[in-house]
């Protein structure tokens, strides 16, 4: 039986990842951190309680990292720990950067201590690519990155310094640069999250407007369950490598909007307002990935489209709201 150890196991990537892995017959572990309200450190994977072995632990407490790392002993490790929101990047920079890059170098250097002979995942972002997009319209793994956040600039670090690791001490250290993921899942801080639930709170007479930022970036959004798989791919490789994970499609705030307040036969522009905290102090302004290489190497595909997506969230708030599908 694999071991898998996962950062982050309780977020939205890491609970769809646990189920995952415990699908294709892994003994799966990982660490969430410790939250003054108990109830909220592993929501999104109670339904896993006696199928996943969860410990406390923090990407800044190298000396625990080493300790889980030296008697699980896992095959497959997992870096999806971090601070995940880029505004929120621009309120605690300082703590972004400490846990997105300096946490990044802090479970490299237990690895290598502890588990070399490992397989490494990293979850790099989009968001790196800032400011940078090719002529044709695309990110792509040969796309120069010029990140516009603090969170975009941390994630650089971490991706470089994962690189490095890999060719210094020859370990099987990969990069998945993944773009948007979006499931039921999703904080609801989140946009596509906040649109979905918001619509459907004022669909059912429970809010009467809906306040965002920016309107008019450009998001390629895809299901968290589609990129789990691309993750767990990457590290049945023979090298290690970085790969873009796209859907390859863009569509903007505003059409996102339109969608979802469309499907619940409302109009958006009756609902929706601009608030300027919620705008950032530079923005990513568009992203649309091209996934070729994973695609074609590796044969990983979405099957999740953006409608199926979002319908499922629509559901899923329906449901939580008024106990039925509307
Ligand atoms: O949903 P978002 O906050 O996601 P963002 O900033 O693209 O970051 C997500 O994707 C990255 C991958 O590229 C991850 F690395 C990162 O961890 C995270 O998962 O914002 C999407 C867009 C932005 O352009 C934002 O300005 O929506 C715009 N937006 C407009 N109004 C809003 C809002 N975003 C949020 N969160 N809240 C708003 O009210």
């Amino acid at each position: 039986m694999k071991k898998a150890f996962i950062t982050g196991i309780g977020g939205q990537d890491g609970s769809y990842l646990a189920e995952h892995l415990i699908t294709l017959g892994y003994e799966v572990h990982g660490i969430v951190r410790r939250n003054s309200v108990s109830e909220q450190q592993q929501t999104r994977i109670d339904h896993l309680t006696n199928k996943v072995k969860v410990y406390y632990g923090d990407l800044l407490d190298q000396s625990g990292l080493e300790r889980l790392l030296r008697e699980i002993q896992p095959d497959e490790i997992y870096n999806l720990a971090a601070q995940s929101h880029v505004r929120v990047s621009y309120d605690i920079p300082q703590f972004t950067v400490q846990t997105n890059a300096v946490g990044v170098l802090n479970i490299l250097e237990a690895y290598r201590s502890a588990c070399p002979s490992a397989k490494f995942y990293q979850a790099s972002s989009s968001e790196m690519f800032g400011s940078a997009v090719d002529e044709d319209g695309f990110q792509r793994e040969t796309t120069p990155m010029r990140p516009v956040s603090p969170y975009g600039c941390s994630k650089v670090f971490g991706f470089n310094i994962v690189r490095n690791y890999r060719h210094a001490y020859k370990l099987h250290a990969s990069n998945g640069l993944l773009i948007n993921r979006e499931p039921p899942r999703r904080g609801s801080n989140f946009v596509t999250n906040k649109v979905v639930k918001t619509a459907v709170q004022i669909k059912l007479g429970l809010a009467d407007k809906l306040e965002l930022g920016n309107l008019d970036a450009y998001r390629d959004w895809g299901h968290s369950k589609d990129y789990v798989r691309a993750m767990h791919l990457i590290l049945q490789q023979d090298e290690p490598n970085d790969w873009v994970v796209a859907t390859g499609e863009t569509r903007s705030v505003r059409d996102m909007c339109k969608y979802v307040f469309g499907k619940l036969e409302l109009n958006y522009e009756d609902y929706v307002i601009q608030n300027q905290k919620f705008l950032r102090p530079e923005e990513l302004p568009y992203l649309k990935g091209d996934s070729t290489k994973i695609r074609t190497e590796l044969g990983w595909s979405p099957e999740y489209t953006f409608e199926m997506m979002m319908d499922e969230m629509i559901e899923s708030w329906m449901y939580y709201f008024s106990g039925s599908i509307k």
